[in-house]
């Protein structure tokens, strides 16, 4: 039987220093009261909803979004807030120089813009100590003959090389795939399989991030998830929720059941733990509603999802699966899914000696009526995605 409240305890979820600033979609920005100006408002704002959760320790950072002098003073900041930074994404998608694309940009001086910001970005992990650098390319094209397609992933490989070359003994380079947008005809890492043919090109210290908005209606997820664990090359997640397109909406929100369904692949491969090298980031935006509160929805939903997979027979599951007991396989997923495990997990946080509410807890907090009235102008995240 598997000490459920041991892995609950001891799970990690990264969230996003961009959630936690202004953001809209290509139409409007609808700025809040209270949103952080500067990268150390957001890593506060992350220490906010570490201390109601207890299971959000570190904080994903976005550059140039969260562009600073001193990166070691930010970690040491962060450290004070009771966080440590996570994950350095690097933007080279957002200049002017990159209409063509960045590392695969048919301009040999672009392409070396684009490569120069991975490796500062590489830099500063060294300063923040983190491991990870997650790399999301927009390059792609917008009509067919518009380039080589061939010719764009020799470059990318070019690059990648070049920065995964750079890396430290004990960083890591995640690279992570998207169907499509901004680039609407070809994108130059569409899929998982791109991702993980290049990140087996590169070696052991390449693997993929799966961001849950990054496909095709009706993708089974959880096959790809599987997959990349079998094979070693599952290296994070970004987790958000879909309805149409990248919608970035809370985790769990749109189809909890398929969360729930990743996260049984991730338990049953025993994937859960510190150990497996698996970063569980959030990646969201939240538009229209308030941001800290839906960040702690989310990290909860992440919770519950885990902790019905947790529940999972798996002795019945597997004993099911080998009498080739079709409806009894699924019964044994299913019980564990219809588990409310809210109960379970107040229980949990009191064990941890939080409040088992955090959504009420952080109502009562005041933070939220503390930063609007000390933050005035909040920050955009940057990007308008
Ligand atoms: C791109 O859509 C993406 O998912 C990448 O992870 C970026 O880093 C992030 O969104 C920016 O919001
Ligand atoms: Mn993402
Ligand atoms: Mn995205």
């Amino acid at each position: 039987m598997r000490d459920v409240r041991a892995a609950l305890r001891q799970q990690r979820i990264e969230t996003p220093s961009w959630a936690y600033a202004n953001s809209g979609t290509r139409f409007k920005v609808f700025a809040q009261a209270g949103v952080p100006r500067n990268p150390e408002e957001k890593i506060a704002d992350a220490g906010v909803v570490h201390r109601l959760t207890g299971v959000a320790p570190t904080v994903a950072l976005h550059i140039p979004w969260d562009k600073v002098d001193d990166y070691a003073a930010l970690a040491k900041y962060a450290a004070d807030q009771g966080v440590g930074i996570g994950a350095i994404n690097a933007n080279v998608f957002q200049d002017d120089d990159y209409k063509l694309g960045s590392v695969t940009n048919p301009d040999p001086a672009v392409r070396r813009k684009a490569t120069d910001h991975l490796l500062e970005c590489v830099d500063i992990m060294d300063a923040t100590g983190s491991r990870d650098l997650k790399l999301w390319f927009s390059d792609g094209t917008n009509y067919p003959g518009q380039d080589s397609i061939r010719a764009r992933q020799d470059r990318l490989a070019e690059a990648l090389r070049e920065v995964y070359d750079r890396l430290g003994d004990d960083q890591r380079m995640l690279l992570e795939y998207k169907l499509f947008e901004p680039a609407f005809y070809t994108t130059d890492v569409p899929d998982w399989g791109t991702s993980y043919a290049h990140c087996i090109e590169l070696g052991p210290k390449a693997t993929v991030c799966i961001d849950t908005g990054h496909h095709a209606p009706g993708t089974n997820i959880e096959f790809i998830v599987a997959f990349l664990l079998r094979a070693g090359k599952l290296g994070a997640f970004d987790f958000n929720s879909r309805f149409y397109a990248d919608d970035d909406l809370m985790v769990g929100a749109a189809d909890p059941f398929q969360l729930f369904r990743i996260m049984h692949e991730i338990v049953s491969a025993d994937a859960l733990g510190e150990d497996a090298g698996i970063a569980f980031m959030l990646d969201q935006c939240h538009n229209i509603e308030p941001k800290i509160p839906a960040i702690i929805r989310s990290v909860m939903n992440v919770q519950e999802a885990t902790a019905k997979a947790l529940l999972v027979d798996a002795d019945a599951l597997a004993a099911a699966q080998r009498a080739g007991d079709v409806l009894g396989a699924n019964a044994a997923l299913m019980d564990a899914y219809n588990t409310d495990v809210r109960p379970l997990l107040r229980e949990l946080r009191e064990e941890m000696g939080l409040d088992p509410d955090p959504m009420a807890a952080y109502a009562r907090s005041g933070y939220a009526e503390k930063i609007v009235a000390e933050r005035v102008g909040g920050e955009q995240a940057g990007w308008g995605a």
